[in-house]
Protein backbone atom coordinates (compact mmCIF):
# COMPACT_ATOMS: atom_id res chain seq x y z
CA UNK A 1 0.00 0.00 0.00
CA UNK A 2 1.38 3.49 -1.34
CA UNK A 3 1.98 5.66 1.66
CA UNK A 4 1.23 9.10 0.86
CA UNK A 5 -0.62 10.97 3.56
CA UNK A 6 -4.57 10.58 3.50
CA UNK A 7 -7.17 13.48 3.55
CA UNK A 8 -7.69 14.04 7.05
CA UNK A 9 -11.56 14.29 6.93
CA UNK A 10 -13.33 12.88 3.72
CA UNK A 11 -17.02 12.98 3.10
CA UNK A 12 -18.88 10.08 2.06
CA UNK A 13 -22.44 10.62 0.13
CA UNK A 14 -25.68 8.23 -0.20
CA UNK A 15 -27.63 9.66 -2.87
CA UNK A 16 -31.36 9.85 -2.68
CA UNK A 17 -33.14 6.84 -4.48
CA UNK A 18 -36.18 8.68 -5.44
CA UNK A 19 -37.58 5.52 -7.16
CA UNK A 20 -38.20 3.31 -4.13
CA UNK A 21 -41.37 3.28 -2.52
CA UNK A 22 -39.65 4.18 1.00
CA UNK A 23 -36.07 5.02 1.19
CA UNK A 24 -35.21 4.94 5.06
CA UNK A 25 -35.94 0.80 5.25
CA UNK A 26 -32.58 -0.67 4.19
CA UNK A 27 -29.34 0.79 5.13
CA UNK A 28 -26.63 0.74 2.22
CA UNK A 29 -23.86 -1.41 3.90
CA UNK A 30 -21.32 -0.67 1.03
CA UNK A 31 -21.00 3.07 1.97
CA UNK A 32 -20.50 2.24 5.62
CA UNK A 33 -17.46 -0.20 5.03
CA UNK A 34 -15.75 2.37 3.00
CA UNK A 35 -16.61 4.25 6.40
CA UNK A 36 -15.36 1.73 8.84
CA UNK A 37 -12.48 1.64 6.31
CA UNK A 38 -11.31 4.92 6.43
CA UNK A 39 -12.19 5.19 10.19
CA UNK A 40 -9.55 2.32 11.14
CA UNK A 41 -6.74 4.42 9.22
CA UNK A 42 -7.36 7.75 11.52
CA UNK A 43 -9.39 9.16 8.60
CA UNK A 44 -12.37 11.21 9.85
CA UNK A 45 -15.37 10.77 7.88
CA UNK A 46 -19.14 12.83 7.54
CA UNK A 47 -21.75 10.92 5.64
CA UNK A 48 -24.56 12.97 4.47
CA UNK A 49 -27.05 10.23 3.99
CA UNK A 50 -29.43 11.55 1.35
CA UNK A 51 -31.94 9.02 1.19
CA UNK A 52 -35.43 10.18 1.60
CA UNK A 53 -34.59 14.02 0.94
CA UNK A 54 -36.57 15.56 -1.36
CA UNK A 55 -34.13 18.73 -1.52
CA UNK A 56 -31.15 17.00 -1.34
CA UNK A 57 -28.99 19.42 -3.15
CA UNK A 58 -30.43 22.17 -0.84
CA UNK A 59 -29.05 20.01 2.34
CA UNK A 60 -26.10 19.25 0.44
CA UNK A 61 -24.97 22.88 -0.29
CA UNK A 62 -25.73 23.45 3.46
CA UNK A 63 -23.06 21.08 3.99
CA UNK A 64 -20.58 22.01 1.76
CA UNK A 65 -20.45 25.59 3.12
CA UNK A 66 -18.95 24.43 6.40
CA UNK A 67 -17.37 21.26 5.65
CA UNK A 68 -13.78 21.48 5.73
CA UNK A 69 -13.33 17.55 3.83
CA UNK A 70 -11.11 17.48 1.55
CA UNK A 71 -12.33 14.45 -1.23
CA UNK A 72 -16.02 13.26 -1.77
CA UNK A 73 -16.83 9.57 -1.69
CA UNK A 74 -19.94 8.54 -3.54
CA UNK A 75 -21.71 5.14 -4.06
CA UNK A 76 -24.29 4.76 -6.61
CA UNK A 77 -26.66 1.92 -8.45
CA UNK A 78 -27.53 2.06 -12.21
CA UNK A 79 -30.91 3.88 -11.39
CA UNK A 80 -29.33 6.75 -8.54
CA UNK A 81 -27.16 8.13 -10.99
CA UNK A 82 -28.85 10.92 -12.69
CA UNK A 83 -29.23 12.25 -8.84
CA UNK A 84 -25.34 11.64 -8.53
CA UNK A 85 -25.15 13.89 -11.70
CA UNK A 86 -26.82 16.42 -9.90
CA UNK A 87 -24.93 16.10 -6.60
CA UNK A 88 -21.19 16.19 -8.66
CA UNK A 89 -22.58 18.84 -10.77
CA UNK A 90 -23.03 20.96 -7.25
CA UNK A 91 -20.10 20.06 -5.51
CA UNK A 92 -17.87 21.45 -8.82
CA UNK A 93 -20.10 24.48 -8.79
CA UNK A 94 -19.51 25.24 -4.91
CA UNK A 95 -16.50 23.40 -3.89
CA UNK A 96 -14.16 22.66 -7.43
CA UNK A 97 -11.21 21.61 -5.52
CA UNK A 98 -12.66 18.43 -3.91
CA UNK A 99 -11.60 15.47 -4.95
CA UNK A 100 -14.52 13.44 -6.50
CA UNK A 101 -14.27 9.55 -5.84
CA UNK A 102 -16.95 7.31 -6.89
CA UNK A 103 -17.91 4.00 -6.25
CA UNK A 104 -19.98 1.37 -6.02
CA UNK A 105 -21.91 -1.52 -7.98
CA UNK A 106 -22.97 0.53 -11.13
CA UNK A 107 -18.90 1.80 -11.61
CA UNK A 108 -18.38 -2.49 -11.00
CA UNK A 109 -20.82 -3.39 -13.59
CA UNK A 110 -19.75 -0.90 -16.29
CA UNK A 111 -15.92 -1.71 -15.92
CA UNK A 112 -16.65 -5.23 -16.00
CA UNK A 113 -18.66 -4.60 -19.30
CA UNK A 114 -15.77 -2.79 -20.63
CA UNK A 115 -13.41 -5.92 -19.67
CA UNK A 116 -15.51 -8.15 -21.23
CA UNK A 117 -15.40 -5.68 -24.52
CA UNK A 118 -11.80 -5.48 -24.29
CA UNK A 119 -11.29 -9.48 -24.31
CA UNK A 120 -13.64 -9.94 -27.32
CA UNK A 121 -11.66 -6.85 -29.09
CA UNK A 122 -14.24 -4.94 -29.24
CA UNK A 123 -14.87 -1.25 -28.33
CA UNK A 124 -18.74 -0.16 -28.14
CA UNK A 125 -21.02 0.91 -25.63
CA UNK A 126 -19.68 0.00 -22.22
CA UNK A 127 -16.40 1.96 -23.47
CA UNK A 128 -19.10 5.12 -23.73
CA UNK A 129 -20.46 4.82 -20.90
CA UNK A 130 -17.02 4.65 -18.70
CA UNK A 131 -16.00 7.34 -20.63
CA UNK A 132 -18.88 9.11 -19.36
CA UNK A 133 -18.14 8.01 -15.87
CA UNK A 134 -14.40 9.14 -15.78
CA UNK A 135 -15.92 12.75 -16.79
CA UNK A 136 -18.07 13.02 -13.94
CA UNK A 137 -15.37 12.01 -11.30
CA UNK A 138 -11.96 12.15 -10.75
CA UNK A 139 -11.45 8.77 -9.52
CA UNK A 140 -13.76 5.71 -10.46
CA UNK A 141 -13.48 2.47 -8.14
CA UNK A 142 -14.43 -0.36 -9.59
CA UNK A 143 -15.36 -3.83 -7.20
CA UNK A 144 -14.68 -3.65 -3.22
CA UNK A 145 -14.10 -0.73 -1.93
CA UNK A 146 -12.42 -1.05 1.44
CA UNK A 147 -8.58 -1.12 0.54
CA UNK A 148 -9.05 0.52 -3.27
CA UNK A 149 -10.65 3.67 -1.58
CA UNK A 150 -7.07 4.18 -0.16
CA UNK A 151 -5.36 3.90 -3.35
CA UNK A 152 -8.29 6.47 -4.69
CA UNK A 153 -7.31 9.28 -2.03
CA UNK A 154 -3.42 9.15 -3.54
CA UNK A 155 -2.76 12.13 -5.07
CA UNK A 156 -1.19 10.06 -8.12
CA UNK A 157 -4.37 7.57 -8.15
CA UNK A 158 -5.25 6.68 -11.71
CA UNK A 159 -8.37 7.48 -13.19
CA UNK A 160 -10.06 4.00 -12.57
CA UNK A 161 -8.77 1.90 -9.09
CA UNK A 162 -9.58 -1.65 -9.65
CA UNK A 163 -10.97 -3.49 -6.85
CA UNK A 164 -12.62 -6.02 -8.84
CA UNK A 165 -9.37 -8.47 -10.30
CA UNK A 166 -8.14 -11.39 -7.37
CA UNK A 167 -4.91 -10.63 -8.83
CA UNK A 168 -4.87 -7.04 -8.19
CA UNK A 169 -3.87 -6.68 -4.39
CA UNK A 170 -7.24 -4.52 -3.59
CA UNK A 171 -9.84 -7.75 -3.72
CA UNK A 172 -11.05 -8.94 -0.81
CA UNK A 173 -9.98 -12.70 0.06
CA UNK A 174 -11.93 -14.93 2.76
CA UNK A 175 -9.08 -13.38 5.60
CA UNK A 176 -8.75 -10.19 4.78
CA UNK A 177 -12.87 -9.61 4.25
CA UNK A 178 -13.39 -11.30 7.87
CA UNK A 179 -10.75 -8.80 9.25
CA UNK A 180 -12.54 -5.67 7.53
CA UNK A 181 -14.33 -3.71 9.57
CA UNK A 182 -18.26 -3.95 10.49
CA UNK A 183 -20.17 -1.92 8.52
CA UNK A 184 -19.95 2.07 10.44
CA UNK A 185 -23.64 2.15 11.29
CA UNK A 186 -23.09 5.82 13.75
CA UNK A 187 -22.59 6.99 10.74
CA UNK A 188 -25.98 7.10 9.78
CA UNK A 189 -29.21 7.75 11.97
CA UNK A 190 -30.51 4.02 12.64
CA UNK A 191 -33.57 4.95 14.22
CA UNK A 192 -34.71 7.00 11.09
CA UNK A 193 -34.88 3.75 9.05
CA UNK A 194 -38.19 1.52 9.43
CA UNK A 195 -38.01 -1.81 9.34
CA UNK A 196 -40.18 -4.71 10.96
CA UNK A 197 -40.14 -8.55 10.41
CA UNK A 198 -43.15 -10.04 12.80
CA UNK A 199 -43.01 -7.31 14.72
CA UNK A 200 -39.28 -7.51 15.84
CA UNK A 201 -37.51 -4.06 14.87
CA UNK A 202 -35.15 -4.94 12.62
CA UNK A 203 -31.74 -3.91 10.64
CA UNK A 204 -29.60 -5.40 7.94
CA UNK A 205 -26.35 -7.07 7.47
CA UNK A 206 -24.48 -9.03 4.93
CA UNK A 207 -22.28 -12.51 5.73
CA UNK A 208 -21.06 -13.88 2.30
CA UNK A 209 -20.34 -11.33 -0.84
CA UNK A 210 -21.24 -12.93 -4.23
CA UNK A 211 -22.96 -15.16 -6.20
CA UNK A 212 -21.82 -18.04 -8.47
CA UNK A 213 -24.54 -18.14 -10.51
CA UNK A 214 -25.25 -16.84 -14.37
CA UNK A 215 -28.98 -15.33 -14.52
CA UNK A 216 -29.39 -13.19 -17.84
CA UNK A 217 -30.91 -10.10 -15.89
CA UNK A 218 -28.53 -10.06 -13.20
CA UNK A 219 -25.85 -7.52 -12.84
CA UNK A 220 -21.90 -8.76 -12.04
CA UNK A 221 -21.82 -12.04 -14.00
CA UNK A 222 -18.64 -10.93 -15.18
CA UNK A 223 -17.43 -9.32 -12.23
CA UNK A 224 -15.01 -11.02 -9.67
CA UNK A 225 -16.55 -8.79 -6.88
CA UNK A 226 -19.65 -9.86 -7.21
CA UNK A 227 -19.61 -13.47 -8.75
CA UNK A 228 -16.92 -14.84 -6.49
CA UNK A 229 -18.20 -16.09 -3.02
CA UNK A 230 -16.35 -14.66 0.08
CA UNK A 231 -17.36 -15.86 3.48
CA UNK A 232 -16.32 -14.63 6.78
CA UNK A 233 -16.68 -16.95 9.50
CA UNK A 234 -19.83 -18.20 11.61
CA UNK A 235 -18.13 -16.76 14.74
CA UNK A 236 -17.97 -13.54 12.66
CA UNK A 237 -21.63 -13.25 11.26
CA UNK A 238 -22.44 -14.55 14.96
CA UNK A 239 -20.84 -11.54 16.49
CA UNK A 240 -21.91 -8.52 14.53
CA UNK A 241 -25.51 -9.46 15.33
CA UNK A 242 -24.90 -9.65 18.81
CA UNK A 243 -23.32 -6.14 18.69
CA UNK A 244 -26.20 -5.29 16.52
CA UNK A 245 -28.77 -6.47 19.79
CA UNK A 246 -26.41 -5.15 22.37
CA UNK A 247 -25.81 -1.72 21.15
CA UNK A 248 -28.63 -0.77 18.66
CA UNK A 249 -30.94 -2.87 20.46
CA UNK A 250 -32.26 -4.96 17.02
CA UNK A 251 -34.27 -8.31 17.50
CA UNK A 252 -34.73 -8.12 13.67
CA UNK A 253 -32.41 -9.01 11.15
CA UNK A 254 -32.49 -9.12 7.32
CA UNK A 255 -29.89 -10.99 5.40
CA UNK A 256 -28.58 -9.06 2.01
CA UNK A 257 -26.45 -11.90 1.18
CA UNK A 258 -27.61 -12.86 -2.44
CA UNK A 259 -28.35 -16.60 -1.59
CA UNK A 260 -27.93 -17.87 2.67
CA UNK A 261 -27.68 -21.59 1.23
CA UNK A 262 -24.79 -21.26 -1.14
CA UNK A 263 -22.77 -21.49 2.22
CA UNK A 264 -21.81 -24.94 3.02
CA UNK A 265 -21.63 -23.87 6.54
CA UNK A 266 -25.44 -22.48 6.64
CA UNK A 267 -26.94 -25.01 8.88
CA UNK A 268 -24.07 -24.41 11.09
CA UNK A 269 -24.76 -20.77 10.91
CA UNK A 270 -28.22 -21.39 12.04
CA UNK A 271 -27.51 -23.36 14.72
CA UNK A 272 -25.07 -21.08 16.34
CA UNK A 273 -27.62 -18.22 15.61
CA UNK A 274 -29.95 -20.23 17.86
CA UNK A 275 -27.07 -20.86 20.31
CA UNK A 276 -26.86 -16.71 20.72
CA UNK A 277 -30.68 -16.55 21.50
CA UNK A 278 -30.23 -19.14 24.28
CA UNK A 279 -26.94 -17.13 25.91
CA UNK A 280 -28.79 -14.03 25.54
CA UNK A 281 -32.40 -15.30 26.52
CA UNK A 282 -33.96 -13.32 24.06
CA UNK A 283 -35.71 -14.16 20.70
CA UNK A 284 -34.84 -13.05 17.12
CA UNK A 285 -37.00 -12.77 13.72
CA UNK A 286 -34.59 -13.08 10.53
CA UNK A 287 -35.48 -13.22 7.07
CA UNK A 288 -33.08 -13.57 3.64
CA UNK A 289 -32.94 -15.03 0.30
CA UNK A 290 -32.61 -18.48 -0.36
CA UNK A 291 -31.70 -20.59 -3.98
CA UNK A 292 -34.54 -22.59 -4.92
CA UNK A 293 -32.49 -25.60 -6.36
CA UNK A 294 -30.57 -25.73 -3.37
CA UNK A 295 -32.94 -25.58 -0.52
CA UNK A 296 -33.86 -28.77 1.41
CA UNK A 297 -35.95 -29.35 4.98
CA UNK A 298 -32.90 -29.60 6.74
CA UNK A 299 -31.83 -25.82 6.00
CA UNK A 300 -35.68 -25.14 6.76
CA UNK A 301 -35.66 -26.73 9.97
CA UNK A 302 -32.75 -24.88 10.69
CA UNK A 303 -33.95 -21.40 9.94
CA UNK A 304 -36.89 -22.29 11.54
CA UNK A 305 -35.01 -22.89 14.45
CA UNK A 306 -32.89 -19.83 14.23
CA UNK A 307 -35.82 -17.92 14.01
CA UNK A 308 -36.09 -17.15 10.38
CA UNK A 309 -39.93 -17.07 9.65
CA UNK A 310 -39.86 -15.29 5.84
CA UNK A 311 -37.73 -16.62 2.86
CA UNK A 312 -37.36 -14.70 -0.28
CA UNK A 313 -36.37 -16.17 -3.46
CA UNK A 314 -36.03 -15.43 -6.94
CA UNK A 315 -38.23 -18.08 -8.60
CA UNK A 316 -38.22 -15.32 -11.20
CA UNK A 317 -41.01 -17.13 -14.00
CA UNK A 318 -43.56 -19.94 -14.04
CA UNK A 319 -42.85 -20.50 -17.36
CA UNK A 320 -40.32 -23.99 -17.82
CA UNK A 321 -38.83 -22.12 -21.13
CA UNK A 322 -38.27 -18.82 -19.85
CA UNK A 323 -36.35 -19.98 -16.56
CA UNK A 324 -34.24 -21.62 -19.21
CA UNK A 325 -34.10 -18.29 -20.80
CA UNK A 326 -32.45 -17.02 -17.71
CA UNK A 327 -29.72 -19.69 -17.58
CA UNK A 328 -31.74 -19.79 -14.05
CA UNK A 329 -30.74 -23.21 -13.25
CA UNK A 330 -34.02 -24.02 -11.19
CA UNK A 331 -36.19 -25.87 -13.13
CA UNK A 332 -40.17 -25.39 -12.28
CA UNK A 333 -40.46 -28.21 -9.95
CA UNK A 334 -37.17 -26.97 -8.04
CA UNK A 335 -39.05 -23.93 -7.90
CA UNK A 336 -42.47 -25.46 -6.61
CA UNK A 337 -40.89 -27.92 -4.01
CA UNK A 338 -38.43 -25.11 -2.42
CA UNK A 339 -41.95 -23.35 -1.51
CA UNK A 340 -43.50 -26.52 -0.10
CA UNK A 341 -40.50 -27.37 1.73
CA UNK A 342 -40.72 -23.61 3.37
CA UNK A 343 -43.86 -23.84 3.91
CA UNK A 344 -43.83 -27.62 5.74
CA UNK A 345 -41.32 -25.75 7.75
CA UNK A 346 -43.85 -23.06 8.86
CA UNK A 347 -41.57 -20.16 7.13
CA UNK A 348 -43.66 -17.67 4.99
CA UNK A 349 -42.48 -17.02 1.60
CA UNK A 350 -42.25 -14.07 -0.60
CA UNK A 351 -41.76 -15.33 -4.54
CA UNK A 352 -39.50 -13.09 -6.19
CA UNK A 353 -40.95 -13.10 -9.87
CA UNK A 354 -39.51 -10.98 -12.96
CA UNK A 355 -40.81 -10.25 -16.58
CA UNK A 356 -39.92 -9.52 -19.56
CA UNK A 357 -37.28 -12.18 -20.30
CA UNK A 358 -36.12 -13.43 -23.91
CA UNK A 359 -39.07 -14.97 -25.53
CA UNK A 360 -41.58 -13.43 -23.11
CA UNK A 361 -45.17 -13.81 -24.58
CA UNK A 362 -48.61 -13.51 -23.33
CA UNK A 363 -48.42 -16.82 -22.40
CA UNK A 364 -45.15 -17.16 -20.22
CA UNK A 365 -46.89 -14.41 -18.26
CA UNK A 366 -49.84 -16.32 -17.70
CA UNK A 367 -47.69 -19.21 -16.73
CA UNK A 368 -46.22 -16.96 -14.25
CA UNK A 369 -49.60 -15.80 -12.79
CA UNK A 370 -50.62 -19.28 -12.88
CA UNK A 371 -47.89 -21.04 -11.01
CA UNK A 372 -48.03 -18.02 -8.23
CA UNK A 373 -52.17 -19.03 -7.75
CA UNK A 374 -50.90 -22.58 -7.37
CA UNK A 375 -48.26 -22.44 -5.29
CA UNK A 376 -49.47 -19.57 -3.30
CA UNK A 377 -46.44 -17.39 -1.42
CA UNK A 378 -47.14 -15.32 1.65
CA UNK A 379 -45.99 -12.72 -0.73
CA UNK A 380 -44.50 -11.67 -3.76
CA UNK A 381 -43.39 -8.85 -6.41
CA UNK A 382 -43.13 -9.09 -9.66
CA UNK A 383 -40.61 -6.67 -11.79
CA UNK A 384 -39.81 -5.86 -15.32
CA UNK A 385 -36.15 -6.86 -16.39
CA UNK A 386 -33.98 -3.98 -17.46
CA UNK A 387 -30.46 -4.89 -18.77
CA UNK A 388 -28.11 -2.77 -17.14
CA UNK A 389 -24.02 -3.10 -18.16
CA UNK A 390 -22.37 -6.02 -16.43
CA UNK A 391 -25.85 -8.36 -16.73
CA UNK A 392 -25.54 -11.02 -19.45
CA UNK A 393 -28.27 -9.67 -21.58
CA UNK A 394 -26.68 -6.32 -21.88
CA UNK A 395 -23.42 -7.56 -22.37
CA UNK A 396 -24.36 -10.17 -24.66
CA UNK A 397 -26.58 -7.78 -26.90
CA UNK A 398 -25.66 -6.91 -30.65
CA UNK A 399 -26.54 -3.86 -31.84
CA UNK A 400 -29.89 -4.08 -34.50
CA UNK A 401 -28.63 -3.71 -37.88
CA UNK A 402 -32.28 -2.36 -38.78
CA UNK A 403 -33.11 -0.48 -35.84
CA UNK A 404 -29.97 1.39 -34.38
CA UNK A 405 -30.18 1.75 -30.52
CA UNK A 406 -32.11 -1.11 -29.66
CA UNK A 407 -29.68 -3.90 -28.85
CA UNK A 408 -30.42 -7.89 -29.19
CA UNK A 409 -29.61 -10.37 -26.73
CA UNK A 410 -29.96 -14.20 -28.31
CA UNK A 411 -30.38 -17.29 -25.41
CA UNK A 412 -27.43 -19.63 -27.11
CA UNK A 413 -29.70 -22.74 -27.26
CA UNK A 414 -33.35 -21.86 -27.53
CA UNK A 415 -32.73 -18.34 -29.79
CA UNK A 416 -35.32 -16.51 -28.32
CA UNK A 417 -35.05 -12.99 -28.10
CA UNK A 418 -34.79 -9.92 -26.00
CA UNK A 419 -34.46 -6.07 -27.15
CA UNK A 420 -33.38 -3.14 -25.47
CA UNK A 421 -33.52 -0.01 -25.81
CA UNK A 422 -30.62 2.08 -25.47
CA UNK A 423 -30.53 4.83 -22.37
CA UNK A 424 -28.13 7.08 -21.27
CA UNK A 425 -27.91 6.23 -17.36
CA UNK A 426 -26.85 9.24 -16.52
CA UNK A 427 -29.82 10.80 -17.26
CA UNK A 428 -32.76 8.34 -16.68
CA UNK A 429 -33.45 6.29 -13.86
CA UNK A 430 -33.82 2.84 -15.35
CA UNK A 431 -35.50 0.91 -12.54
CA UNK A 432 -37.14 -2.80 -12.60
CA UNK A 433 -38.92 -2.51 -8.89
CA UNK A 434 -41.35 0.34 -8.94
CA UNK A 435 -44.34 0.98 -7.21
CA UNK A 436 -46.55 -1.95 -7.52
CA UNK A 437 -49.80 0.04 -8.25
CA UNK A 438 -48.95 1.02 -11.93
CA UNK A 439 -45.71 2.74 -11.16
CA UNK A 440 -43.84 0.44 -13.81
CA UNK A 441 -41.96 1.03 -17.28
CA UNK A 442 -40.05 -0.97 -19.74
CA UNK A 443 -37.23 -0.66 -21.76
CA UNK A 444 -37.23 -3.52 -23.46
CA UNK A 445 -39.67 -6.14 -25.39
CA UNK A 446 -39.79 -9.74 -27.14
CA UNK A 447 -40.49 -10.29 -30.70
CA UNK A 448 -44.13 -11.48 -29.00
CA UNK A 449 -44.75 -8.75 -26.70
CA UNK A 450 -44.32 -4.33 -26.89
CA UNK A 451 -42.75 -2.75 -23.65
CA UNK A 452 -45.87 -1.17 -23.27
CA UNK A 453 -47.88 -4.83 -23.19
CA UNK A 454 -45.47 -6.73 -20.82
CA UNK A 455 -46.43 -3.17 -18.03
CA UNK A 456 -49.95 -3.92 -18.96
CA UNK A 457 -49.34 -7.83 -18.82
CA UNK A 458 -47.08 -7.26 -15.38
CA UNK A 459 -49.75 -5.24 -13.49
CA UNK A 460 -52.58 -8.26 -14.91
CA UNK A 461 -50.43 -10.56 -12.77
CA UNK A 462 -49.84 -7.98 -9.51
CA UNK A 463 -53.62 -6.87 -9.35
CA UNK A 464 -54.76 -10.79 -10.36
CA UNK A 465 -52.97 -12.35 -7.79
CA UNK A 466 -53.01 -10.16 -4.99
CA UNK A 467 -56.84 -9.81 -5.37
CA UNK A 468 -56.79 -13.44 -5.47
CA UNK A 469 -54.35 -14.42 -2.74
CA UNK A 470 -55.58 -11.52 -0.94
CA UNK A 471 -52.40 -9.95 -0.20
CA UNK A 472 -52.48 -6.25 0.47
CA UNK A 473 -50.22 -3.61 -1.67
CA UNK A 474 -47.04 -2.29 0.37
CA UNK A 475 -46.87 1.02 1.95
CA UNK A 476 -44.94 3.73 0.04
CA UNK A 477 -43.54 6.18 2.65
CA UNK A 478 -43.24 10.31 1.65
CA UNK A 479 -40.16 11.28 1.40
CA UNK A 480 -38.81 14.42 3.84
CA UNK A 481 -38.32 17.98 3.02
CA UNK A 482 -35.42 19.74 4.68
CA UNK A 483 -35.85 22.81 6.26
CA UNK A 484 -32.78 25.27 7.56
CA UNK A 485 -34.80 25.68 10.78
CA UNK A 486 -34.16 21.58 11.11
CA UNK A 487 -30.69 21.76 12.15
CA UNK A 488 -29.43 21.63 15.71
CA UNK A 489 -27.09 25.08 15.66
CA UNK A 490 -27.53 26.96 13.00
CA UNK A 491 -25.32 25.31 10.26
CA UNK A 492 -25.60 22.12 10.93
CA UNK A 493 -27.83 19.51 8.98
CA UNK A 494 -30.01 17.42 11.46
CA UNK A 495 -28.87 14.02 12.43
CA UNK A 496 -31.02 11.91 10.19
CA UNK A 497 -28.63 13.52 7.22
CA UNK A 498 -25.46 14.09 8.45
CA UNK A 499 -23.30 11.97 11.02
CA UNK A 500 -19.98 12.47 11.91
CA UNK A 501 -16.95 10.24 12.82
CA UNK A 502 -15.65 11.33 16.64
CA UNK A 503 -12.61 9.85 15.92
CA UNK A 504 -12.23 6.14 14.65
CA UNK A 505 -15.20 4.17 16.42
CA UNK A 506 -14.53 1.68 19.41
CA UNK A 507 -16.76 -0.77 17.99
CA UNK A 508 -15.35 -0.66 14.66
CA UNK A 509 -11.84 -1.10 15.29
CA UNK A 510 -12.60 -3.63 18.10
CA UNK A 511 -14.81 -5.23 15.06
CA UNK A 512 -11.86 -4.76 12.45
CA UNK A 513 -9.21 -7.08 14.34
CA UNK A 514 -6.89 -6.03 12.45
C1 LIG B 1 -29.37 -5.76 -0.41
C2 LIG B 1 -29.53 -5.24 -1.81
C3 LIG B 1 -30.56 -4.33 -2.03
C4 LIG B 1 -31.42 -3.76 -0.90
C5 LIG B 1 -30.68 -2.71 -0.11
C6 LIG B 1 -29.85 -1.78 -0.95
C7 LIG B 1 -29.01 -0.85 -0.15
N1 LIG B 1 -29.62 0.13 0.44
O1 LIG B 1 -27.82 -1.01 -0.09
C8 LIG B 1 -32.63 -3.20 -1.67
C9 LIG B 1 -33.72 -4.26 -1.64
C10 LIG B 1 -33.24 -1.88 -1.19
C11 LIG B 1 -32.06 -3.08 -3.07
C12 LIG B 1 -32.61 -2.29 -4.02
C13 LIG B 1 -32.13 -2.23 -5.31
N2 LIG B 1 -31.21 -2.99 -5.86
CO1 LIG B 1 -30.09 -4.17 -4.86
N3 LIG B 1 -28.89 -5.31 -4.05
C14 LIG B 1 -28.68 -5.69 -2.84
C15 LIG B 1 -27.53 -6.71 -2.75
C16 LIG B 1 -28.13 -8.11 -2.73
C17 LIG B 1 -26.56 -6.52 -1.60
C18 LIG B 1 -26.03 -5.08 -1.45
C19 LIG B 1 -24.93 -5.04 -0.41
O2 LIG B 1 -25.13 -4.62 0.69
N4 LIG B 1 -23.73 -5.54 -0.76
C20 LIG B 1 -22.59 -5.55 0.13
C21 LIG B 1 -21.90 -4.18 0.13
C22 LIG B 1 -20.73 -4.22 1.11
O3 LIG B 1 -21.42 -4.01 -1.18
P1 LIG B 1 -21.63 -2.68 -2.05
O4 LIG B 1 -22.80 -1.91 -1.60
O5 LIG B 1 -21.54 -3.05 -3.48
O6 LIG B 1 -20.33 -1.83 -1.68
C23 LIG B 1 -19.01 -2.23 -1.98
C24 LIG B 1 -18.50 -1.77 -3.35
O7 LIG B 1 -19.53 -1.54 -4.29
C25 LIG B 1 -17.71 -0.54 -3.07
N5 LIG B 1 -18.37 0.75 -2.94
C26 LIG B 1 -19.68 1.04 -2.77
N6 LIG B 1 -19.85 2.35 -2.64
C27 LIG B 1 -18.64 2.93 -2.70
C28 LIG B 1 -18.26 4.27 -2.62
C29 LIG B 1 -16.90 4.59 -2.69
C30 LIG B 1 -16.48 6.01 -2.57
C31 LIG B 1 -15.94 3.56 -2.88
C32 LIG B 1 -14.49 3.89 -2.97
C33 LIG B 1 -16.32 2.23 -2.98
C34 LIG B 1 -17.68 1.92 -2.88
O8 LIG B 1 -17.14 -0.83 -1.81
C35 LIG B 1 -18.11 -1.50 -1.00
C36 LIG B 1 -17.39 -2.43 -0.06
O9 LIG B 1 -16.64 -3.37 -0.76
C37 LIG B 1 -26.79 -6.42 -4.10
C38 LIG B 1 -26.01 -7.59 -4.69
C39 LIG B 1 -24.70 -7.76 -3.94
N7 LIG B 1 -24.43 -8.98 -3.58
O10 LIG B 1 -23.97 -6.82 -3.66
C40 LIG B 1 -27.93 -5.97 -4.98
C41 LIG B 1 -27.68 -4.94 -6.10
C42 LIG B 1 -26.78 -3.86 -5.56
N8 LIG B 1 -28.98 -4.37 -6.35
C43 LIG B 1 -29.20 -4.16 -7.56
C44 LIG B 1 -30.36 -3.52 -8.06
C45 LIG B 1 -30.58 -3.59 -9.54
C46 LIG B 1 -31.25 -2.90 -7.20
C47 LIG B 1 -32.43 -2.01 -7.59
C48 LIG B 1 -32.16 -1.09 -8.75
C49 LIG B 1 -33.67 -2.84 -7.84
C50 LIG B 1 -34.88 -1.98 -8.18
N9 LIG B 1 -35.62 -1.57 -7.19
O11 LIG B 1 -35.11 -1.69 -9.30
C51 LIG B 1 -32.66 -1.24 -6.28
C52 LIG B 1 -31.78 0.02 -6.22
C53 LIG B 1 -31.69 0.54 -4.81
C54 LIG B 1 -30.91 1.79 -4.72
N10 LIG B 1 -30.94 2.41 -3.57
O12 LIG B 1 -30.32 2.26 -5.65
C55 LIG B 1 -28.04 -4.56 -8.43
C56 LIG B 1 -27.28 -3.28 -8.85
C57 LIG B 1 -27.19 -3.21 -10.31
C58 LIG B 1 -26.75 -1.87 -10.75
N11 LIG B 1 -26.56 -1.82 -12.02
O13 LIG B 1 -26.58 -0.91 -10.06
C59 LIG B 1 -27.26 -5.51 -7.51
C60 LIG B 1 -25.75 -5.52 -7.73
C61 LIG B 1 -27.85 -6.92 -7.74
C62 LIG B 1 -27.40 -7.55 -9.00
N12 LIG B 1 -26.42 -8.44 -8.96
O14 LIG B 1 -27.91 -7.26 -10.06
N13 LIG B 1 -30.95 -3.83 -3.22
Amino acid sequence: MPDAPLPKRVLLITPPSVFLLDERVFINLGILKIGAALESRGVAVEHLDLSGTVNYLDALEAHLAISDATAAGLTATTPQLPTVVKIIERIRAVRPELKIVLGGPHVTLTDSAVKLEQRAGRVSRAHTALQRLQALADVLVSGDGELAVFRALQPDAPRLVDGDDPKGGLFLTNATYEATAYPARHLVDMGSYHYEIDGHRSTSLIAQLGCPFGCGFCGGRNSKSLRMIRTRSTESIVAEVRMLHEVYGFTGFMFYDDELNVNKNMVGLMHALADLQDTLGTEFRFRGFVKAELFTPEQASAMYRAGFRWLLSGYESGSPRILENIDKRAGLDDNTRAVDTAKAAGLKVKALMSVGHPGESEQTMRETQEWLLRVQPDDFDCTVITTYPGTPYYDEAIESPAEPGVWTYTHRKTGDRLHAYEIDFLVVADYYKGDPKGGYQAFVYTDHLSAAEIVQRRNWIEESVRASLRLPYPQARAAIRYEHSMGQGSHELPGFILRRSNGPSALNVAAART
